[in-house]
């Protein structure tokens, strides 16, 4: 069995994993960013499942995920979650955002979902700390993963700069570890 985390520049609406993750925001009917893009690319087809997730269960709160079909995307299924609005980090930012991983994951693995893809949720129009955030996001992926090694894990990050900030991040994480 093979753990598999994976860091890579790019951008998410084109990744051949089984499932992509989309930043949302708690309405679930689209915005700027990552999911103004997914929603592009995937098509209309992706906002009729979450108006009719929202329609059946409500607002999706921070930390919280659903998901969709893919639509046109290459990828069979999205994902949605919704991180946290940094507020100065005193405000349950850090947990919010480990559940948005967490929580995605979870639904991944209950799908039987063998691949997955993640932007870096919260760290642009919601302003969370990037440092702060890779650290986070690669913790809670390493943790999962390593309870549940079947499900491969692809950190799809847009700029240079955010790739290079997630190489530290776990460049961090593998020498506490070890
Ligand atoms: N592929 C991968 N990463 C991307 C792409 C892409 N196509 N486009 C942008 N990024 P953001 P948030 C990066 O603002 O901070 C939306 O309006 C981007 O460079 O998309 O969680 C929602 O509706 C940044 O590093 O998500 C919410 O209202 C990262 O994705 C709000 O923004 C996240 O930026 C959510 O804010």
């Amino acid at each position: 069995m093979k753990t598999f985390v994976e860091l890579v520049q790019g951008d998410i609406t084109q990744q051949d994993t089984e499932a992509i993750v989309n930043a949302a925001n708690s309405s679930l009917m689209g915005g700027g960013g990552v999911d103004g893009a997914i929603h592009r690319a995937g098509g209309p087809v992706i906002l009729t499942e979450c108006k009719a997730i929202i329609a059946r269960q409500g607002r999706c709160e921070p930390g919280q995920a659903v998901i969709t079909s893919g639509g046109n995307l290459k990828a069979r299924y999205v994902i949605h979650t919704v991180g946290p609005i940094w507020q100065g980090g005193n405000k349950g930012e850090d947990v919010i955002l480990a559940n948005a991983y967490r929580n995605s994951l979870q639904l991944a693995v209950k799908k039987e979902i063998k691949s997955i893809a993640f932007p870096s949720i919260s760290t642009g129009a919601y302003r969370f700390p990037l440092d702060r955030a890779a650290r986070i996001a690669l913790e809670t992926i390493k943790t999962y993963v390593i309870k549940h090694p079947l499900i491969q894990v692809r950190m799809v990050l847009f700029k240079e700069s955010d790739l290079s900030a997630y190489q530290q991040a776990w460049a961090l994480l593998v020498k506490n570890v070890n």
